[in-house]
């Protein structure tokens, strides 16, 4: 079978859009899908035509996390889910945390078990009116994986990120926007428009600044004060050398707009 186009991916005026494309199961991930992901990923981080990517999910979700007929098939073994873990969605959530460029996740609906955490995994979230958050691992007996233990008590505290984990209730977009989830929430006949303008905008910005900012902040989970103060002035010296921080200043030097190139 082709699974060719399970990831879709185009590049316009410097950003990557990927849309997750299986939606009769909710764009739930097989291992195939899983690759392609990270293949695309892969193409974003080498291409230094794309300065800013934009992911989304294909029909009514954004993804419902593992194909649960991989996962448990009518017929034949079942994989070890170790092995899933491992082999999927480490790599995608690694990735997208390691590529120096923003990437914005425009959640078109429900994203649910491993969904909703590689959209967590995302730098900006938009979220459609319509969409919700679902960690659904408690519902079949497994525990959040794609780094959700890690990202959702981060972003939202340990209390709500347990019930959340423990319940397994799904989170509204306007509540998931009022405890700090995500970054927006828009009508879902604005979704598209909003996050590709957003992307775009991004996408004409000091990639390298903000890629360096993401490695900033990356870190800053692991350091105390001190440590992270040396993170920003290591990473502040190579900011400094690039070719749009010179840009940067001069064009407000000379009052006009800067027209940055990403290095
Ligand atoms: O390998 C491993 O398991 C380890 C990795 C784990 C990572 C994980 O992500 S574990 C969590 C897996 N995901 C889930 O448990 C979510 C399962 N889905 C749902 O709970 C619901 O579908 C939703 C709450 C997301 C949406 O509900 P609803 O009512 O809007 O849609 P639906 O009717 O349940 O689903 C529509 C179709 O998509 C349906 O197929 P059908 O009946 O039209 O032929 C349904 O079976 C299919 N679908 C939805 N989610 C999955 C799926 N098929 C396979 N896998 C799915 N995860």
């Amino acid at each position: 079978m082709s699974h060719q186009n399970e990831i879709l991916f185009e590049i316009q005026d410097g950003v990557a859009f990927i849309t997750l494309n299986r939606p009769d199961v909710l764009n739930s991930f097989h291992r195939p899908m899983a690759k392609a992901f990270q293949e695309t990923l892969n193409a974003c981080a080498e291409n230094t035509e794309i300065r800013a990517v934009n992911v989304t999910g294909a029909g009514r979700a954004f993804c419902a996390g593992q194909d649960l007929a991989e996962a448990v098939p009518a017929q034949g073994p079942a994989p070890e889910i170790e092995d899933i873990v491992r082999e999927s969605y480490n790599p995608i959530v690694t990735k997208i945390r390691q590529l120096e460029k923003p990437v914005i996740c425009a959640v078109n609906g429900v994203a649910a078990g491993a969904g909703a955490n590689i959209a967590l995994a995302c730098d900006i979230v938009i979220a459609s009116e319509k969409a919700s958050f679902l960690q659904a691992f408690c519902h079949i007996g497994l525990i959040p994986d794609s780094g959700g233990t890690w990202f959702l008590p981060r972003l939202i505290g340990l209390p709500r990120a347990t019930a959340q984990m423990m319940l397994g209730e799904k989170v509204p977009a306007a509540e998931a926007l009022e405890m700090g989830m995500i970054y927006k929430v828009v009508p879902a006949e604005e979704l598209a428009e909003v996050s590709s303008k957003l992307a775009r905008h991004l996408a004409k910005q000091p990639t390298k600044g903000l890629g360096l900012t993401k490695r900033a902040l990356n870190a800053s989970f692991d350091n105390d004060l001190l440590q992270q103060l040396e993170v920003e002035e290591k990473l502040q010296g190579e900011a400094s050398h690039s070719h749009d921080y010179l840009e940067g200043v001069k064009a407000f030097q000379e009052k006009r707009k800067p027209e940055f190139k990403g290095s």
